[in-house]
C-alpha cells in the first residue's frame, strides 16, 4: 500500500501548505497598532512627533485583545489611565496591585484605541484622539515590535518639564483568529482549502 502512504504524506503537505498561506496572509499586515500625526491622520508604524493618537489597525478576519500595562510613574500628581470600553483603571503611585487591564475588540480598519488619561487636583482629562498640540498634557509613544508601544505621559507639572514619565506603561495588541461560527467571510478560507485540494489532485494525477 505504497500509494496509500504516499497520499497520506501528500495530504499532510497540502494541509501544511494551506497553513503557511494562512499564516503568511496574517504576517503581511501592517502593524496592528499605529499612530497618527496628532490630528486624525495619516497613521504610521513610526513616530514622527511628540504628539499623536493610537489606533488599532484591524481586519475583519480577526478579533483583538488589547492589553494596557502600567509600569510606573514619577510625578507628584496622581495620574490614571482608564480603558474606556471595559472601564479598567491603572493609577500610578497608588494603584492596588492591578497593573494590567485587558479588553477584547473587533475592528475593520483603523480605529482609535479607547482610553483616556485623568489627573485629580488640578482636575483634567483627555482621551486618546485629543493628543494634539492644542492640549497642554500629552503622551509620547515608541514602538516595541509591530504590535506594542511604550507610552509615557507628561502631566504639565514642573514647567512643564516634558519628561514623559508621569505615567508610563505599555499597550499591546494581540491578534487572534475568529471562531469558525463567527467568520463573516468564509470565502477566503474555502479558497485556501480549494488551492490545497487542487494541488493534491494535480499530484495525484501525475502519480497515477
Ligand atoms: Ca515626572
Ligand atoms: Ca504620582
Ligand atoms: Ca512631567
Amino acid at each position: 500500500m505504497e500509494n496509500a502512504q504516499g497520499m497520506k504524506n501528500l495530504k499532510s503537505l497540502a494541509i501544511a501548505a494551506a497553513l503557511v498561506l494562512a499564516v503568511g496572509a496574517g504576517n503581511a499586515q501592517a502593524n496592528t497598532i499605529q499612530v497618527d500625526d496628532g490630528n486624525g491622520g495619516p497613521i504610521h508604524d513610526v513616530v514622527g512627533t511628540e504628539i499623536g493618537n493610537l489606533y488599532l489597525n484591524g481586519s475583519a478576519a480577526f478579533e483583538y485583545d488589547i492589553v494596557y500595562e502600567l509600569i510606573g510613574g514619577i510625578s507628584g500628581y496622581e495620574n490614571t489611565l482608564t480603558e474606556t470600553i471595559g472601564g479598567g483603571i491603572l493609577t500610578e503611585g497608588s494603584h492596588d496591585g492591578l497593573s494590567r487591564v485587558q479588553v477584547g475588540v473587533t475592528s475593520v480598519g483603523p480605529t482609535l484605541l479607547q482610553f483616556k488619561f485623568t489627573q485629580l487636583n488640578p482636575a483634567w482629562e483627555f482621551a486618546n484622539g485629543g493628543n494634539n498640540s492644542a492640549n497642554p498634557a500629552s503622551f509620547r509613544v515608541t514602538f516595541a515590535g509591530a504590535n506594542a508601544v511604550l507610552i509615557g505621559l507628561d502631566d504639565t507639572g514642573a514647567g512643564p518639564d516634558k519628561d514623559f514619565n508621569d505615567w508610563f506603561g505599555r499597550i499591546a495588541i494581540t491578534q487572534r483568529r475568529r471562531s469558525v461560527n463567527n467568520v463573516p467571510d468564509g470565502g477566503s478560507a474555502l479558497a485556501l482549502l480549494g488551492i490545497a485540494l487542487t494541488g493534491l489532485g494535480v499530484v495525484r494525477r501525475r502519480l497515477s
